[in-house]
């Protein structure tokens, strides 16, 4: 369905409304059609499927999760047969990916293409949703599910008279459909995350000459990007469930078993040659949580991880200045980067690394930035500065649930959901992915989430019910999110993880840190003793069949 069908938009009673068409918005009108039979219907801004995949197409953008891990299972022959060609699938794979999927089931029929949702009002009479497009149309769903993105709401900071540079500012998770060519062009990179370290990586040696804007330098390894491995590829095609099973029964999903050992547990020599077996594999993840158990726990162990990367800095980047500047002073406890060659980049002589922390980044002008006092002239600026993540996409949809309560009053201190799948007063949202659920890679743990609270609807069904959460249950899951996140580094070290990279953001912990396999025990136990926490209430309207 596209835009052009909007005017039938306008009255249209759903039983499932899904918002956004991404991983888990897709699985979730799969099982909320084919699973429960479900009158469900699929709302993107996107003209397309893909999510954050359809957004962002800036070079160099792949997964760095291993592609083995970032799929779906529910179509065990898809799982099985689907021929991933990189350890690590770039973008146009991923988006192909998520496309044949919603081919082969026949989903993308049943999304509305080019259509926002703006509001969503619960009608306490109706027992049932209201929702609002960005153009006006008027939506009824007995159920909302939201799966508006972990780090889909870009964030691009304005600089003064950006209005007057001659120049084209391109922001990384809005990159245009026709990629633009930089080949002759001095271009800018501003941000030194996940993204600015794929884009520079792609870049360099590529356009006339690159300057990195780096204002915090980040812990970056290698990524290890090379063909599928055809080990994996067998062991899925031999146990496509038990591969999956597995996968999800570790802590962060990733496709490889979290370390057990502490740090300083093992002599110095043996440390040395965890980390440099790690280093010459590849993956972030599982340099940080596969190597040793406590590197995000305590500063000490935090310390050998960073004094052996340091180490590699010094010996990779040949001017010791540049190698001060790119060496962090802060924990190994963000969200880990790894990208191949990245250090190895700043030995061009067409690449400049700034740091914008010292000499700041103060204005355009016509032709370039104005950094430290100085014009830096340039013909493209790259915003590759983040998102608003995990809270900031739910929030853009102004959102009223029980007796006329806004969600961004219910969030204004953070927020607050129960297993990141519900919030309190707010009846028949279900959340993929919703904060406070597991710090975990995504698609499998979208599933599981997905198939939870399918099972979940499907008991609700039966009596004509309303699903909301008891707020002591929600009150409790946070207070354990917060425990949790107090015992590691990540909690006192800036990033988007906590809302500290987000002017005025609350900084607060997001996530359940427990680990998946406790997350799926915690679970299936509140399942067993009657979905403890959530409430099932006999709804006033009635469903779709009972209608006709
Ligand atoms: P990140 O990891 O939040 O990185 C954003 C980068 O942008 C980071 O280096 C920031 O520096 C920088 N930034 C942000 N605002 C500014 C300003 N005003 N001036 C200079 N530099 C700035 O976002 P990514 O998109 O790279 O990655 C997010 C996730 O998306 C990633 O982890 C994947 O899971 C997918 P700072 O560190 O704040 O000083």
């Amino acid at each position: 369905m596209s835009t052009e069908h909007s005017a039938a938009l306008d009255g249209l009673q759903l039983d499932v409304a899904v918002i956004g068409a991404g991983v888990g918005g897709l699985y979730a009108l799969y099982a909320m059609k084919n699973k429960l039979g479900l009158n469900a219907q699929g709302f993107d801004e996107a003209d397309d499927v893909g999510g954050t995949w359809y957004w962002n197409r800036y070079p160099g953008c792949r997964v760095d999760t291993e592609s083995t891990v970032y799929t779906y299972s529910f179509d065990l022959d898809m799982f099985q047969n689907w021929q991933w060609s990189e350890r690590y699938a770039q973008q146009e794979e991923v988006q192909a990916y998520l496309s044949a999927v919603a081919d082969k089931h026949d989903l993308k029929s049943s999304i509305n293409f080019g259509t926002r949702i703006a509001k969503a009002d619960w009608l306490e009479e109706e027992g049932q949703w209201q929702l609002t497009t960005k153009t006006g149309e008027k939506i009824k769903a007995r159920y909302v599910i939201e799966s508006v993105g972990l780090l889909s709401s870009s964030y691009a900071p304005s600089f003064p008279d950006q209005e007057k540079f001659k120049g084209e500012v391109l922001v990384s998770s809005k990159w245009p459909k026709e990629d633009p060519d930089l080949s002759d062009k001095r271009v800018a990179v501003i941000g030194t995350g996940s993204t600015g370290i794929q884009v520079i990586t792609s870049l360099a040696g590529k356009v006339k000459h690159l300057h990195v804007l780096q204002r915090t330098p980040q812990w970056v390894v290698p990524l290890g990007i090379g063909p599928f491995p055809q080990d994996t590829r067998e062991r899925i095609k031999k146990d496509p469930k038990g591969y999956r099973d597995w996968a999800l029964d570790t802590a962060s999903v990733f496709g490889f078993q979290e370390s057990t050992t502490p740090a300083l547990s093992v002599s110095e020599e043996e440390r040395q040659a965890i980390f440099e077996a790690a280093w010459q594999k590849g993956n972030g993840f599982e340099f940080l949580l596969g190597t040793f158990s406590d590197l995000v726990v305590t500063p000490e162990a935090n310390k050998t991880a960073t004094d052996f990367i340091k180490s590699k800095i010094d010996a990779i980047v040949k001017d010791p200045d540049t190698a001060r500047k790119l060496t962090p002073t802060d924990y190994y406890a963000k969200r880990p980067l790894a990208a191949d060659n990245y250090y190895a980049v700043y030995n061009r002589d067409d690449v400049s690394l700034h740091d914008v922390k010292t000499n700041q980044i103060e204005r355009f002008t016509e032709n370039g930035l104005i950094i430290g006092g100085e014009e830096v002239e340039l013909d493209v600026v790259i915003m590759a500065t983040g998102f608003d993540a995990m809270t900031g996409n739910y929030l853009k949809i102004d959102t009223t649930g029980r007796d006329g309560v806004k969600l961004k009053d219910e969030w204004s201190d953070g927020p607050h959901t129960y297993a990141g799948l519900a919030v309190s007063g707010f009846p028949n949202l279900l959340m993929v992915f919703g904060p406070f659920s597991p710090f975990t890679s995504q698609p499998l743990v979208h599933e599981w989430q997905v198939d939870y609270f399918t099972d979940l609807i499907e008991k609700a069904e039966e009596v004509n019910g309303v699903i909301d959460v008891e707020k002591s249950a929600q009150e409790d899951w946070v207070g354990i999110c917060q425990e949790g996140m107090a015992g590691t580094l990540f909690e006192v070290t800036d990033s988007w993880i906590n809302g500290a990279n987000i002017p005025g953001k609350p900084r607060t912990s997001m996530w359940y840190m427990g680990g998946m396999s406790n997350y799926m025990v915690e679970m299936n136990k509140i399942r067993d003793e009657g979905y403890r926490g959530f409430e099932i209430s006999k709804s006033r309207v009635p469903c779709l069949e009972d209608q006709e």
